[in-house]
């Protein structure tokens, strides 16, 4: 493997600003959000062969939050499962890399998009290798907060239990929004490790924009799997837009892609601030040299998700973060009863 995690997490906001830039595509905010996970999965969780896609040890992959598939695109682009220069046809008319995850690409076993689904299939996968006493490699599958509003993701949870999938790995991709407002002000999730765990699930509950913790958590599921018998989620906090600041926790950059001029230029440059180093940026290796500004008028800080209407009952993000952050302790049944 190439690349670190923080290097492959990089490459994935880099191309995927690129990408959205390019074809005039949304989710950034989605992608960005995801970026971290997506990253840590590739570069050191997950086994697969770029050169032998189908290879039946893989451990298997599903982004069932499939708006955000630029993510998974340039995270395969870069372990080698296809050319980088591809990358560039998303949204493309012809092209293999729609908007939406498709399974028409080498390394992707399911075609995503329509929210609700990945889970059930995740199970299937799951489900199967146990019955075929098959222990070479575990089904991992992304999902969003917003998409757990799905009532076919809590039958699937129930499902999991039931056939105690322990090598089944889901993470929430817990960015408190969706693609219109905040879930609190859309429909309430309220304690949603709470209600995972009483479906039956072991629960780590972490930052997932932390490399750190998202390494601990992955390699804590591992190794308790054969104690709890349980299928696991990982309730990744996270922050939309995670990585260009005018975009963070901003709803506007779930629908809208980086324009010409200050939108664009801003979140390279941004971008380029953080670079880890061993890296080039593929695009622009110098970043841009005279970035331009926004105009009066132009707000990049502009309120557009009216956090006026955030109510104090609402768990409040960052401070459950915080609680959170760099450990896996949170809650984790088997753990409390072992104690
Ligand atoms: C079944 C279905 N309904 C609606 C949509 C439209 N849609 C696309 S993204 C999105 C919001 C998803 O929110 P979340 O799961 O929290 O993902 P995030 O973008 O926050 O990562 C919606 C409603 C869809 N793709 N599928
Ligand atoms: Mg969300």
């Amino acid at each position: 493997m190439k690349w670190n995690s923080e290097q492959l997490a990089w490459l994935i906001r880099r191309h995927a600003v690129e990408m959205t830039h390019l074809s005039g595509g949304s989710h950034i905010g989605a992608i960005l959000s995801v970026a971290d996970i997506v990253a840590v999965l590739y570069a050191d969780v997950m086994h697969y062969r770029p050169e032998e896609p189908d290879w039946q040890e893989r451990d298997r992959f599903i982004l069932s939050k499939g708006h955000a598939g630029a993510s998974i695109y340039a995270a395969l682009a870069e372990v080698g499962f296809f050319p980088t220069e591809e990358l560039k046809t998303h949204y493309q008319d012809g092209s293999r890399l729609s908007g939406h995850v498709s399974h028409y690409l080498p390394g992707v076993d399911l075609s995503t998009g329509s929210l609700g689904h990945g889970l059930s299939v995740a199970c299937g996968m799951a489900y199967a290798a146990k019955k075929d006493g098959d222990t070479s490699h575990r089904v991992f599958v992304v999902l969003g907060d917003g998409e757990c509003d799905e009532g076919a993701v809590w039958e699937a949870a129930l499902f999991a239990n039931h056939f105690r999938l322990n090598n089944l790995v889901a993470v929430v991709d817990h960015n408190h929004m969706q693609s219109l407002d905040f879930n609190e002000n859309t429909l309430e999730l309220e304690d949603l490790g709470a209600k995972w765990r009483a479906f039956g699930w072991n629960v780590l509950e972490i930052n997932g924009n932390d490399h750190e913790a998202l390494h601990a958590a992955f390699a804590r599921v591992e190794a308790e799997r054969d104690d709890t018998r349980k299928p696991t989620v990982i309730i990744a906090h996270t922050v939309k837009g995670y990585g260009v600041s005018f975009m963070q926790n901003d709803i506007l950059w779930h629908y809208r892609f980086p324009h010409d001029g200050w939108e664009y230029d801003g979140a390279v440059a941004e971008l380029h601030r953080q670079k880890p180093s061993g890296v080039t940026d593929p695009y622009t290796p110098h970043g841009v040299p005279a970035p331009v500004r926004p105009e009066v008028g132009d707000d990049p800080n502009d309120d557009h998700t009216f956090s006026r209407t955030w109510h104090p009952r609402y768990p409040e993000p960052m401070r459950r973060v915080e609680a959170a952050v760099g450990s896996c302790e949170a809650v984790h049944p088997a753990a409390e009863e072992k104690a």
